[in-house]
């Protein structure tokens, strides 16, 4: 391939090229070309292109069959100008501190935009070839409401679905004229997985799903409940936005150009529920786990691995920190985080088959140091309104169940509203924010000003993110107003420091107020 850096301009990834790639780029072992559709993906994101496709190469190369997956984008961005021009192909990066290891992942058979219309989207998931769905659709892709998993029916797209079945353009409504068309046309039973990071996301879909054809009213819902299946899935690997540094990392390492790179540490899991409906890839053979509960997974790694995220992207914001490698290089916040996993979130979790808790805190607090990962915090602080409920406030209810200590995670919480209230003008809109409650929120602190207590109030009364017996439990109410006030102040790390220093008592003191 010659002097790579001096290259003009690189050729692009293509069928064509695979034969000639550099000997250190892993390529796809198996007959490509003979390749048939039979996967559905939704949401093909960076998270989508370094996880289930990874391991659906990994199974196309161990066990051939025709589970070859097409990709489907009902919101930005297109993706004809980039895999689509790639025929599917694209670059899975994994990076892990100094070491990088390469590889072009071919499972992507065809790749499908459905933005402005469904219909695209729907011939696929209607067709008999497709006997597994998945989808990576983010938090906010279902339409549910946060503190019950029940269908959102005020949200617009799902008001819009229900008054348009024919031509909808959620989630909900998409999967259920999907199925409404498959039962029409061919009868073939399947299996809908969510692999999303929302509780219970098996029960979740089906829940959103569900409501949504009984609304439609018809033998829909009969015939759901006997031909598709909804299993639970907890998904795993930390998986940045791409930059355009990545992709020169490309061609300036390996001679070529490819506009669908993607990023990730080694570290993969995907622990999925025995519950299926027609033919199921064999994902069991290439390091998936299939079984018959998946909770206790799932609440070890949202409560652990993701609550430590969460929690650091908010204060990690507060003190001035960009990436969570950063975040976690400061010995306070590491310091915090790590008593708040030992100490609060692990008396919450159920034993899990095989792993250690305390073993898997420090494995996660590892991982969260990669220098290679450039996860930015805001990044992770996106769409916090719909992570906090999985990550922070179920395992404070189950700690107020019984009594225990919900300090450190109140500031945890306490951190999602300051990152929202900073935003606002009132605060001089100190950054960017992406959350669907993020206007409510702004619009309560230009109301309000810097009163915490009347901030808590407006905030918690917010029935769609906090279950009522919460927000009126006073132990609660006392450290999220203890810790706003803390996180709004001139000295935020001041205030961190204080609750990680002090016995539970000295934490609810006041540090001074700056705006
Ligand atoms: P991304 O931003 O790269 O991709 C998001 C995908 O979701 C895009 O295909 C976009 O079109 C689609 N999308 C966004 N909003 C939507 C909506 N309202 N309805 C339908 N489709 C929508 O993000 P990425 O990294 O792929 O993450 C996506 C989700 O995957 C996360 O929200 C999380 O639930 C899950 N996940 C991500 C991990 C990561 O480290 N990135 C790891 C584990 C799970
Ligand atoms: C992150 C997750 O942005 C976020 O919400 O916390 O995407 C996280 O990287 C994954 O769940 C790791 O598996």
């Amino acid at each position: 391939m010659g002097d790579r850096s001096q290259s003009v301009s690189a050729e692009k990834l293509s069928p064509a090229l695979l034969g000639r790639l550099p000997s250190e780029v892993r390529k796809p072992a198996y007959d490509r070309a003979a390749l048939k559709p039979g996967i559905a993906h939704i949401g093909v994101g960076a998270f989508h292109r370094c996880h289930q496709a990874e391991y659906t190469d990994d199974l196309l190369a161990k066990d051939f069959d025709r589970w070859g997956l097409v990709g489907i984008n009902i919101r930005p961005p297109l993706l004809a100008g980039t895999l689509g021009r790639q025929s599917g192909l694209y670059t899975r990066l994994i990076r892990q501190n100094d070491e990088v290891e390469a590889r072009v992942i071919g499972s992507i058979v065809r790749v499908v935009d459905s933005q402005d219309s469904a219909a695209p989207a729907l011939d696929v998931l209607a067709s008999a070839d497709i006997q597994m769905v998945t989808m990576t659709v983010t938090e906010k892709g279902y339409c549910h409401i946060p503190s019950s998993g029940a269908l959102d029916l005020d949200h617009p797209d799902i008001v819009h679905d229900l008054a348009n079945p024919e031509t909808p353009r959620s989630v909900p409504g998409i999967l259920a004229r999907a199925l409404e068309l498959r039962m029409a046309r061919q009868g073939r039973p399947v299996t809908l997985l969510s692999c999303d990071n929302i509780p219970a996301n098996g029960i979740i879909l089906s829940n959103v799903v569900r409501t949504f054809a009984e609304r439609r009213g018809g033998k829909l819902a009969d015939w759901i409940e006997a031909n598709v299946a909804f299993p639970a899935a907890m998904v795993d690997r930390i998986v940045p936005a791409t930059t355009e540094a990545d992709i020169d990392a490309v061609e300036q390492r390996f001679g070529y150009r490819d506009g669908a790179v993607v990023v990730g540490e080694r570290f993969r899991q995907w622990v999925i529920e025995n519950r299926f409906a027609g033919r199921v890839p064999r994902w069991d053979l290439v390091g998936a786990t299939f079984v018959d509960d998946v909770t206790p997974f799932e609440h070890l790694k949202m409560r652990v691995l993701n609550g430590a995220q969460t929690t650091l992207s908010y204060l990690g914001v507060l003190g001035g920190f960009e990436h969570t490698f950063e975040t976690m290089a400061n010995p306070l916040l590491a310091r915090f985080v790590r008593r708040m996993l030992t100490e609060e979130t692990l008396p919450t979790l159920t034993p899990v088959p095989g792993i250690q808790p305390a073993a898997y805190v420090e494995q996660s607090l590892s991982r969260l140091t990669n220098t290679a990962i450039r996860h930015r915090n805001h990044q992770i602080a996106t769409d916090g309104s719909q992570k906090i409920v999985q990550r922070l406030l179920n395992p404070i209810r189950d700690r107020l169940a019984k009594g225990g200590d919900i300090a450190l995670l109140s500031v945890a919480v306490a951190g999602w509203m300051a990152y929202l209230i900073k935003a606002s003008a009132r605060f001089g809109r100190a950054w960017q924010v992406s959350d669907p409650f993020a206007d409510k929120i702004a619009a309560i602190a230009d109301r309000i000003g810097t009163d915490s207590k009347a901030l808590v109030d407006s905030i918690l009364a917010i029935d769609a993110i906090f279950d009522p017996a919460l927000a009126a439990n006073a132990t609660f109410r006392a450290h999220i107003i203890a810790g706003l006030g803390g996180l709004l102040s001139n000295d935020p790390m001041g205030f961190v420091g204080q609750v990680c220093a002090g016995p539970t008592d000295a934490r609810l003191k006041q540090p001074t107020r700056s705006a």
